[in-house]
């Protein structure tokens, strides 16, 4: 009996066994079974994150590529952001996974309408009469079906656009009329209103249980709807939801999905779930934020200040301050993840590979946050006070800056606790002091202080209609069209001032997309100009930097303005090398590799990206390789500009966050639609790869949780990198009288030598040492009645001196030892006393005590064994003197 036919005579009522029935059901009717993809959507930034099975079959639908099977299905997970402050209440849900059919241009309507009523009422086994089926408006077609499944016209619904309409996901892409099922838990748990008799009351008597989207259009930014090249279908539904109608339950939380986390939670926190209302909504909140940042951290979302990485911080954070409220003590969210990665790691075995990185960095983020919200919270509780006192129910806008800025409260969560008490944030406000601090660093990081006020002043140029024109060309004639002396514009400017030149087209390439500035020179009929930098102020004002070194220039002159070319290829290279380490970085490392950051200049390369753990060494050297077996390959670097649309469409690499214009510009590296590497890209790259000669790797490193940097040199750099570590091999080599073929071996032996020289050495150390203990036997006094020993002995440790002391004991066998020595410049004594004279009641620690009271020290210890310090070293001796004195039983 096959796992379905058994779930034929029982429904599957286990989460698990439910996600299994429906991908088996799909699969014995034809469907290829789909690994669920990366939360964090391939090569798609329409999208911060993928929120439904479709996501990954959206090309597939637009006919961009040929999918691997036109029938498909998938649990997927997936991620939503717009219910976030709603989480806790029994129904929303950030995370969750979504059982899905797709047809692509295969089956339709009818198929679609026919598998999905008998997975429900066959295989799940639901009570016919608890669901309905809602078409939309005109959808006869739809309707059709659905009555002649046998669902009454009585439970059937035609809604409109906003309840049977699905999609695009982002501001474009595919959607299509939808067909949903409906459960109804009863009457009993509505809200009695009238209306609630049917799916569309939102008192939660229905959960929606299925979408069948008839995915027909193609939706672009504009609203404008086109057909597709063939109708398809996409369905989903909520596996959580399934497994509440399947347990019996009302919520998803009451399910085995949530259950067994929020046990644990409870008892974390000392108490049990559903007990108290307001602690269950807390809990709640905890585990499905613990749950969803689990998955997103596996999926290389690391927490920041903007796009993904800022959602995941804003969701660990709220977790931590409900957590607070349900009474737990932070670190708690590790623990969580800890129970999320258990329960699901089989399923999803990526949580599991990257167990230790999750906790890493919930770890750090959560400790720098709990570390803050007291205090934030007690700033938070003042200025409410002093909103209530002024009588306006507003949180000024600085002060939620404020609390974003140093106490790290997002803004939302300081608008969640602010609704909690009646009041609501000036949100307006709050944005105006975030764009001033963003001014402030621009101004700071781009315009020295005695420049920044001339944004005003670039102002003017903006609209000029200056040209980059240096991607064909490194040197161009053209007319400068404004000058800019400290800041304020000028009319001209003579031999040694600082200036900055605007030309009306210029072939220097200006600061953007981690690539440096171009530096060369401008010459013109009055004189010349050494160029230091280029930047860009504004979108498209170029500014040339630098100092009138001959003559003098004026506003109208036509300049040759000239790159420095040796520099700029160099650059190149290294921006050729970037993208290519970017490709090969994906390749060896996995999709889930994102460009943070990256620096392109002459002498070196870096790049930043998503990466949880270090890179093994065999990886990196797989990387380097894959990168110099395009350098070998010598294949050339298009680029090409198109509409921004059609170059995400075709997989070109785009970052979250990034502003793109329309028409952007995409740099390709070795074919068409299959190249190696795609990136839109505003920089000058290397006309073929071959110009790049060598791509070394350098170093690779961490920069703050989660992410990686590699260092990298190409081309002339690399090539005098290599070159220099030769001149230190051979150097080396010198030294040790050897050749770099040899030096291993030469290495080798001198190590060898140095062991069995420092064996002998330690040998004789050890034999001083004995005779220097013998000498002292001579110095044995009896005091007391007893054997007295009272010696300087030359140990530079206090273990030494107690060593020395368990020598002579061995060789005395009954006696008082009394041993001093100067180490780290002050006096310590140990004393020793054997059992048999520890029996007579002599005791250790009141003679170490008088002892080192000569020295101006103090210290204690056992009867048999004590040790102290003093201050005076020079009283050492006369210590040591003094012992038979104070040799006594006590
Ligand atoms: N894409 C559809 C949804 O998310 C199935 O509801």
């Amino acid at each position: 009996m096959t796992p379905s036919q058994a779930s034929r005579s029982t429904p599957p009522t286990t989460s698990a066994d439910i996600r299994q029935a429906y991908l088996d059901f799909f699969q014995q009717r034809g469907h290829k079974l789909r690994a669920s993809s990366s939360l964090v959507p391939e090569g798609d930034p329409t999208l911060l994150f993928t929120t439904a099975g479709m996501v990954q079959m959206k090309d597939y639908f637009l006919g961009r590529t040929k999918a691997p099977a036109p029938r498909m299905t998938s649990c997927q997970k997936c991620f939503r952001t717009t219910d976030i402050d709603s989480v806790g209440d029994s129904k929303h849900l950030t995370f969750f996974e979504m059982l899905g059919n797709f047809s692509v241009g295969d089956y339709f309507k009818k198929e679609a309408v026919a598998w999905a009523w008998e997975f429900v009422t066959d295989v799940l086994k639901l009570p016919k009469e608890r669901l309905w089926a809602t078409v939309y408006l005109d959808d006869d077609e739809a309707y059709g079906y659905w009555r002649a499944l046998g669902v009454p016209e009585e439970r059937m619904r035609r809604y409109g656009e906003s309840d049977n309409w699905w999609g695009p996901p982002g501001d474009e892409g595919p959607c299509g009329p939808c067909s949903e099922i409906h459960y109804d838990f009863g009457a009993e748990y509505g809200c009695g209103k009238p209306g609630c008799g049917e799916p569309s009351c939102p008192c939660g008597r229905f959960v929606e249980l299925w979408n069948l989207v008839f995915m027909q259009f193609y939706q672009d930014k504009q609203k404008k709807r086109t057909p597709l090249p063939k109708p398809n279908i996409d369905t989903g539904a909520g596996l959580e939801r399934f497994s509440a109608v399947q347990q019996g339950k009302r919520t998803v939380y009451d399910t085995d999905v949530f259950q067994p986390l929020l046990r644990g939670i409870a008892r974390l926190a000392g108490t049990t779930y559903d007990k108290d209302e307001s602690a269950d909504y807390a809990m709640r909140v905890v585990a499905e934020h613990a749950r969803g940042v689990t998955f997103l951290i596996a999926d290389g979302v690391t927490p920041g200040n903007e796009g993904r990485g800022y959602v995941l911080r804003r969701i660990l954070r709220r977790a931590v301050r409900f957590g607070k409220k349900a009474g737990l003590k932070s670190p708690f969210v590790g623990q969580i993840a800890q129970a999320v990665i258990e329960r699901m790691g089989k399923q999803y075995p990526e949580l599991v590979r990257q167990r230790e990185s999750i906790l890493r960095v919930i770890g750090e983020e959560e400790t720098r946050f709990s570390e803050t919200l007291d205090a934030g919270m007690a700033i938070l509780n003042e200025s409410l006070l002093d909103a209530g006192i002024r009588g306006d129910h507003t949180l000024l806008g600085t002060e939620v800056f404020r609390l974003h800025d140093t106490y790290g409260f997002p803004p939302e969560l300081t608008e969640e606790i602010a609704r909690e008490r009646g009041f609501t944030i000036d949100r307006a406000g709050y944005e105006r002091e975030m764009e001033a601090q963003r001014e402030r660093a621009r101004a700071s990081t781009k315009f020295t202080v005695g420049e920044r006020g001339s944004v005003d002043a670039y102002q003017r140029f903006a609209k000029s209609g200056l040209r980059f024109v240096g991607y064909d060309t490194k040197r161009h004639k053209s007319k400068v069209v404004g000058i800019l002396a400290g800041g304020a514009p000028v009319q001209g400017a003579e031999k040694g001032q600082e200036v900055e030149v605007v030309l009306q087209e210029t072939p220097f390439y200006a600061e953007g997309g981690g690539q440096v500035g171009d530096t060369g020179v401008l010459r013109g009929p009055r004189g010349v100009i050494q160029v230091t930098d280029t930047q860009r102020p504004l979108a498209d004002v170029f500014i040339h930097r630098g100092k009138v070194v001959e003559g003098g220039v004026a506003v109208g002159d036509s300049m040759d303005a000239e790159v420095d070319a040796a520099r700029r290829d160099d650059i190149a290279s290294n921006h050729t090398g970037t993208h290519l380490l970017h490709a090969a970085l994906r390749k060896v490392l996995g999709p889930q590799v994102r460009q943070a950051g990256s620096l392109v200049a002459p002498e070196r390369l870096r790049f930043d990206f998503s990466q949880l753990v270090a890179l093994a060494p065999e990886e990196l050297s797989q990387v380097q390789a894959l990168v110099n077996d395009k350098v070998r390959q010598d294949v050339p670097v298009r680029y090409k500009v198109l509409p921004y649309a059609q170059a995400v469409a075709e997989g070109a690499l785009a970052f979250f966050g990034e502003k793109y214009g329309d028409e952007v510009r995409v740099v390709e590296v070795d074919g068409d639609a299959d190249a190696f590497s795609r990136e839109l890209c505003g920089g000058t790259h290397v006309a073929r790869t071959g110009v790049i000669g060598l791509c070394l790797v350098v170093s690779e490193s961490s920069v703050g949780s989660g992410m990686r940097r590699v260092e990298a040199l190409t081309g002339r750099a690399a090539e005098a990198h290599v070159q220099s570590r030769l001149g230190l091999l051979e150097r080396v080599a010198r030294q040790l009288q050897a050749t770099p073929d040899t030096l291993d071996a030469r290495v080798k032996a001198l190590q060898d030598e140095l062991d069995k020289e420092r064996k002998r050495a330690s040998a004789l150390e050890r034999d001083v040492a004995k005779r220097a203990v013998e000498s002292l036997l001579a110095d044995v006094r009896q005091g007391d009645g007893v054997n007295v020993l009272a010696a300087r002995v030359p140990a530079s440790t206090t273990e030494a001196l107690r060593e020395t002391g368990d020598w002579l004991k061995a060789k005395l066998k009954s006696c008082v030892l009394v041993m001093g020595a100067v180490i780290e410049e002050q006096p310590r004594f140990v004393v020793m006393v054997t059992p048999d004279l520890v029996q007579k009641g002599y005791h250790a620690g009141d003679i170490v005590k008088k002892v080192a009271a000569v020295a101006g020290g103090g210290g204690g210890g056992r009867p048999e064994l004590a040790q102290a310090g003093g201050k005076q070293k020079d009283k050492l001796d006369e210590a040591l003197r003094l012992v038979p004195q104070f040799v006594k039983r006590s």
